[in-house]
């Protein structure tokens, strides 16, 4: 208690209670240490021999929390979702279950590395100790460094990501522009930041980090399950290739040209953890359409006619559509005259005009003399083109002209948009709008003197759709932007569900069919093709705006019907703690497909087959759970696996056959060198902890990491292995704001600890929310439990000291039996409340309201006096109820104030 009392002295009286609050917690989280509190293993098979009545015999609990990534210290937000598997660790240990918590540590993908090699360029540009020569050489190295100003440490793991999504970690308002600035604005000392340069050197710095934020929060994890993952650990390295390969022999792992989300300037595929923005953006697929110019507007001609390499060329404007079906009726063609568009030449033949943007996407896929190379020929504003006379590929009119719309998109398609008035109510206005102020827009009237052409009939709008709606709403200039975008809702629909082509190669067919066969048509005649772009901006963590790509991929074939039906039906068994969770599923499972699983950059394990890639980080982490089962016997006592654990076996020794054996009840190994006894003791850890009864997480996994754990388990493991339940919860806010590093509304474990320590951090977190909308971390109601459970603290001390003072006798006055009623009552809606994961729920009830019964009791009792066994059951129960949230505390009332024998930490 020494350490108390200068505190005391230092800071009166601030900060006495929780100072006093704290000693407790370091005191109990020594004793759990000593005691191994937290350490869970299956009933050995000489207690059991029986697999079948285990769990009835001896009840378990496994819960997990997604590996966070190794790239930072563990922040609120990671604690939030950590404590919801705190509270229910806490909970199902009281109720007698073996209650494992395991958790490892994920260094897998791309961040880590990008982050070291960034330092390593940096320590070449100013030496290892990282001198900035002034301000203005710190803006060009900026420059040349090609680092991004918003240059977020956004950690990559599943369980973090929904923080650093919302409150980035920028470095922009905080003027830190460099990699070393940022390392330093975690705390790192500059003499140490070189040292990050590797990408190693992370993987043992921020680990034993996360090991005492935890501790230090009293987590009740058994850390000799923990692991890094990567092949820096030779037993995960193991596990993941023979997943990887199990995966392939069951044909879900595939290999094929696949439309990717791509960053040039990093080489390769940008997922989801590899983009500074765009997560979840995925490729659009358009058609391409080839309007070939016959013959320049003058002034393009002025400006083109002598540029040599266009000479005896295919000129083509390139139009990106979604609605090839329409082609029939195009009457121009749209650009926007303040647009710059190139010309770029696609092969010997044939040269594409369109936006620079859109030919950066197409030299990825195929159109470009060399694969992600551009060639530029000449450059044309599009004020220029109108006039030109191109040939509109399937239109009934031979021939079109380029006409100037204001609503063209730079950022959307090639900026070039091909016009069917008939059935888009933006080109019928335009068109309109055209024809009517023609000398305004400096068109030949005779470019515009084309009629819309019926080409769709529907059922409500006739057989000129757009025109139709238009009227209907009175839209009459290209500045109703906001009537436009109904009007186009109501089109597309009506013209896609229930219109009939009325000409052309499919006239009768349902536009539903049509679509996709004019797509077809128009591609195999040469007179289209696919493009594809990103269907938002997606940068990458380079700051690289990324294109489409079309790669050669291995992919995990998510969505194949087979598979997508067993998740189904996986997803209907299991507990999601809400329906929320269960629709964002459901929603996940209709559209997820094929990912791919495979990358060139990063850390990781090797893809066995093609060693050249890695796995990527969301295809590394799906049964890992399964790992931890078995992870203290292979290598307990290391992280990275560099000795081997107490069964004494080599990760040479882990081939598939003993993975198989231990995981998928295969055949006994013919030929291991690990004794059947060993191999038997792998297998009853597993056996006894899977199937996974509680994953939690936050809600931003469910569509991507947590369908592919369903995945994976139900492609892996027996279906009485398959997980049980998954709890997503929202965001954490503070004090009602987004978390941000850059706004100073953020908060390391670290600091939450030393400022309200553990207890009342865990109460506040509680108190937090439990939906999986966003959830808020009051700094007032931390402040408001140091003094509440500092002030009971006293007030248990103080009656069980002065219990001989206390009523004795009959306890059935009425004030005593509402009492005790009440007791009851609070018990019951409390372990409810535990059971439905609803903590803040459990608080009200488990320790507001309970409060709030004793304070009745002892005013109502004024005169008869409290009873004493009312009193000390009272104290007993509040300190169960409050112990999955407060341990701390709950373990001091057991042991120092309730002077119980049985260790509180085994109740
Ligand atoms: C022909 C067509 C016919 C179109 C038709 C629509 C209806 P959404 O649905 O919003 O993604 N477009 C293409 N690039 C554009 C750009 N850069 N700026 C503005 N508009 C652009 O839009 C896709 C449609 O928007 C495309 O399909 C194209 O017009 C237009 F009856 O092509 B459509």
């Amino acid at each position: 208690m020494a350490t108390v009392v200068t505190k005391v002295v230092e800071e009166p009286k601030k900060t006495v209670k929780r100072d006093t609050l704290r000693a407790i917690e370091q005191k109990i989280q020594q004793l759990w240490e000593n005691e191994h509190a937290f350490e869970i293993n299956a009933p050995t098979i000489e207690e059991e021999p029986d697999d079948s009545i285990l769990h009835e015999k001896y009840p378990k609990h496994m819960g997990t929390f997604p590996y966070p990534y190794m790239n930072g210290r563990l922040h609120l937000g990671h604690l939030f979702t950590i404590s919801k598997l705190e509270y229910g660790t806490g909970y199902e240990r009281m109720k007698g279950k073996r209650a494992l918590f395991p958790l490892g540590f994920h260094c897998t993908g791309m961040p880590i590395k990008a982050c070291a090699d960034k330092l390593s360029r940096e320590i070449e540009q100013f030496g290892p100790e990282f001198k900035i020569p002034d301000q203005d050489d710190l803006e060009e190295g900026v420059k040349d460094l090609g680092l991004n100003d918003d240059n977020d440490i956004k950690t990559q793991d599943p369980g973090t990501k929904m923080i650093s999504k919302k409150g980035k970690v920028a470095a922009k308002s905080t003027d830190q522009k460099y990699q070393f600035q940022i390392m330093q604005s975690m705390g790192v000392p500059i003499n140490e930041i070189a040292k990050f340069s590797d990408s190693n050197y992370w993987l043992y710095f921020f680990p034993p980090l996360a090991i005492s934020d935890c501790k230090s929060i009293g987590a009740k994890i058994d850390w000799r399950r923990s692991f890094l993952t990567t092949d820096v650990n030779p037993y995960y390295d193991s596990f993941v290739q023979w997943q990887m390969r199990k995966l392939k022999d069951l044909n879900k792992v595939k290999f094929g040209k696949r439309y990717t989300i791509y960053s040039p300037f990093d080489g390769q595929p940008c997922m989801d953890h590899d983009r500074q923005s765009g997560e979840g953006v995925g490729p659009q697929e358009y058609t391409g359409i080839k309007l070939q110019v016959i013959e320049w507007s003058k002034e393009a001609q002025n400006t083109l006619g002598s540029v040599k390499e266009l000479e005896n060329k295919n000129i083509y404007l390139i139009a990106a559509t979604l609605r090839p079906e329409t082609m029939y009726g195009q009457t121009n063609c749209f650009v926007a005259t303040g647009i710059t568009y190139g010309l770029y030449k696609i092969n010997e033949t044939d040269v594409f005009l369109c936006t620079y943007r859109s030919a950066r996407n197409m030299a990825f896929q195929g159109y470009s003399c060399e694969h992600g190379v551009i060639n530029q020929l000449a450059e044309v504003k599009g004020a220029v083109l109108i006039g030109t006379k191109v040939k509109a590929p399937l239109s009934i009119y031979e021939q079109v002209y380029v006409l100037p719309m204001e609503n063209v998109l730079a950022t959307k398609g090639t900026g070039v948009v091909t016009s069917v008035p008939s059935d888009s109510p933006d080109d019928y206005i335009t068109f309109q709008d055209v024809k009517k102020k023609s000398a305004y827009y400096k068109v030949d009237p005779s470019w515009a003197a084309f009629d819309p052409i019926p080409i769709i009939d529907t059922p409500s709008y006739g057989n000129l759709t757009a025109p139709n709606v238009c009227q209907q709403k009175k839209i009459n200039s290209q500045k109703d932007r906001v009537q436009l975008a109904e009007a186009k809702e109501i089109v597309y629909k009506e013209g896609f569900y229930n219109g009939v082509m009325l000409v052309g190669d499919f006239k009768g067919k349902p536009v539903q069919e049509a679509k996709s066969l004019t797509k077809d048509l128009l591609i195999s005649t040469g007179q289209g093709f696919l493009y594809n772009e990103p269907e938002g901006l997606v940068m990458s963590r380079s700051g690289d705006e990324c294109v489409v790509a079309l790669c050669d991929q291995w992919y995990l074939d998510y969505g194949e019907e087979e598979w997508r039906k067993q998740a189904e039906k996986c997803l209907e068994k299991m507990n999601t703690f809400g329906n929320e969770t269960r629709h964002q599923f459901e929603q996940t499972l209709a559209w997820l497909n094929k990912w791919a699983c495979a990358r060139s950059y990063g850390l990781g394990s090797k893809l066995p087959w093609d060693p050249q890639y890695l796995v990527e980080s969301l295809s590394d982490s799906t049964i890992y759970m399964a790992y931890y089962t078995v992870a203290h016997l292979l290598h307990g006592g290391t992280l990275d696996g560099s000795k081997p654990g107490p069964l004494g076996i080599h990760a040479s020794e882990m081939t598939d056959q003993v993975w198989d054996y231990i995981f998928c009840d295969g055949p006994s190994p013919t030929t291991s060198s690990i004794s059947q006894e060993n191999l038997d003791k792998l297998k009853r850890e597993f056996k006894y902890f899977y199937p996974l009864d509680l994953r939690v997480s936050g809600k931003d996994l469910i569509p991507n990491h947590l369908t592919f754990f369903i995945y994976n388990h139900i492609a892996i493991f027996p279906e009485h292995h398959w997980p049980r339940g998954v709890r997503s919860n929202g965001h954490l806010q503070i004090n009602g704001e987004k978390m941000s590093k850059s706004r100073g509304n953020f908060m390391i474990v670290a600091e939450s600890v030393e400022k309200y320590g553990a207890d009342a951090t865990r109460v506040t977190l509680a108190d937090a929310g439990d939906s999986i909308e966003d959830a808020n971390f009051e700094e007032s109601t931390a402040n408001a439990a140091i003094l509440r459970l500092f002030t009971l603290k006293e007030w248990c001390e103080e009656q069980v000291k002065n219990k001989d003072s206390l009523r004795t006798g009959p306890t059935d006055s009425f004030n005593d039996r509402v009492f005790e009623n009440e007791i009851n009552k609070l018990i019951q809606q409390t372990d409810k409340a535990y059971k439905d994961t609803f903590y803040r729920d459990a608080l009200k009830y488990g320790f507001y309201e309970f409060q709030a019964s004793r304070d009745w009791y002892r005013e109502a009792t004024v005169d008869e006096g409290m009873h004493r066994d009312l009193i000390l059951r009272w104290i007993e129960v509040q300190t169960l109820l409050l112990s999955p949230i407060a341990p701390h505390w709950s373990e001091y009332i057991w042991r120092e104030v309730l002077s119980k024998v049985l260790k509180f930490s085994t109740v």
